[in-house]
């Protein structure tokens, strides 16, 4: 897989994406897109969502912040996004800390078609009717068998399930990889999840198969991160959050290429 070839094909397509997101992450998601080089729009009004979700490279929806209204933008911009082939991302934030943010994480699945899930291993595992616990929206580490829970989500739910932490599992049910780039200090900054959900929207606009779409955001995002960090090593989460916005710009296909580490299975 050219990772460095499809970082350049998003920044040279700078594909629009659709966010239905949460109040937190809102504003950091759009700096991050741009940041990459996509174009960010949100938008949750039920008049609008289907004219912006078929028009965009793809449509991203985060469930951070619920409500019903929402909820039913939701549906009708993926209704939208499926019917013209825009492929949709969905952010399970908080599956498995409330009932509510399962059941409506699990009717996004069932009603529409998603190109990939990202999360963390509980919410993955919460959707797919499995007890791992959760803390709000953060993942406590848990014991299971990550790779396997990526796999048997995917084949679930036909579609590709990206589990992140300190290793990152990507896979489609029978193609599974694990993506080892990133830093321990994205857990100090929120929305560094939700807003690597939206720049694995901007990468399958570009990239057709998910799971070389998917690797490919998490290899250079992991990238990015670990450049930020290096340069704030004595500051601390405030100062990395700007350098991540920073290095989501400045960092070269060349360096994905060389610093982006993946492997096939959990192998090292
Ligand atoms: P959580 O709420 O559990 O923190 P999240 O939605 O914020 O989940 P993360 O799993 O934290 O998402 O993933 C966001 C990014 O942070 C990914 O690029 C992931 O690889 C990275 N990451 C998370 N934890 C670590 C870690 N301990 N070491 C290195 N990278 C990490
Ligand atoms: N509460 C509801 S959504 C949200 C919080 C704190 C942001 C979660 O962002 P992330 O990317 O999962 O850390
Ligand atoms: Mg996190
Ligand atoms: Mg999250």
């Amino acid at each position: 897989m050219e990772l460095g070839v499809i970082l350049q094909k998003v920044r040279n397509e700078s594909p629009l994406i659709h966010n239905i997101t949460n109040v937190v992450v809102t504003n950091f998601t759009a700096n991050g897109l741009l940041a990459l080089g996509a174009s960010p729009v949100m938008a949750y009004a039920a008049e609008e969502v289907a004219d912006m979700a078929k028009i965009a490279g793809a449509l991203v929806l985060n469930i951070g912040t619920l409500n019903p209204e929402v909820v039913e933008s939701m549906l009708i911009a993926g209704r939208a996004a499926n019917e013209h082939g825009v492929p949709v991302i969905l952010d399970p934030v908080g599956a498995g800390a409330t009932p509510y943010r399962t059941s409506t994480a699990q009717k996004l699945l069932k009603e529409l078609t998603i190109s990939a899930i990202r999360g963390n291993a509980a919410e993955i595992a919460n959707i797919a009717g499995q007890n791992w616990s959760i803390k709000g929206v953060d993942g406590a580490a848990g014991s299971g068998d990550v790779l396997e829970l990526a796999k048997s989500a995917a084949r679930m739910f036909h579609t590709v399930v990206a589990i992140t932490g300190k290793e990152d599992i990507v896979s489609d049910g029978s193609i599974t990889l694990t993506v080892k780039n990133g830093h321990p200090i994205l857990t100090k900054v929120t929305g560094a999840g939700c807003l690597l959900s939206a720049i694995v929207g901007a990468f399958t606009a570009v990239e057709k198969n998910p799971v070389h779409s998917v690797a490919a955001a998490l290899a250079y995002y992991g990238v990015a991160a670990e450049i930020a960090a290096e340069r704030t090593s004595e500051a601390g989460p405030g100062s990395f959050q700007i350098e991540l916005l920073n290095q989501l710009a400045l960092v070269t296909p060349y360096e994905v290429e060389k610093r982006g580490i993946i492997t096939l299975g959990g192998a090292a």
